[in-house]
């Protein structure tokens, strides 16, 4: 016996590939930072119009972000996320509130 494999000799089996091919793309948070200033109402309106939350919805994710300094308010890819990004810090400098909206690999 030439080999050490349970073929026939001079037969060598090919290793079946078992990684995907097509690597998933990578996902970034999206954050809302709390700040001082800017209005209780106008941080629901920005979820609510941007991140597609109802009411309720909003006005929790708001006060999670007034109380603990910072949340996620979604996970996209890296464009979704950066026209999150773009579109909530526009709205907001539109409206002179210092809002800041930062995305972060997840
Ligand atoms: N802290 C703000 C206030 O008391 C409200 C606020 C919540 C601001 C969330 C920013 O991302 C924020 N008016």
């Amino acid at each position: 016996m030439a080999d050490d494999d349970d073929a026939p000799d001079g037969v060598t089996d090919v290793l079946t590939e078992t990684k995907p091919k097509t690597a998933k793309p990578p996902l970034y948070k999206v954050m809302l930072l709390n700040d001082d200033f800017t209005p209780m109402e106008f941080v629901v309106l920005v979820l609510e119009r941007f991140f597609g939350m109802n009411h309720a919805q909003s006005f929790e994710l708001m006060l999670t972000v007034h109380k603990k300094g910072l949340a996620v308010v979604g996970v996209f890819s890296h464009e979704v996320a950066e026209t999150k990004v773009a579109q909530v810090m526009d709205f907001a400098r539109r409206h002179q509130h210092p809002l800041q909206c930062t995305m972060e690999k997840e």
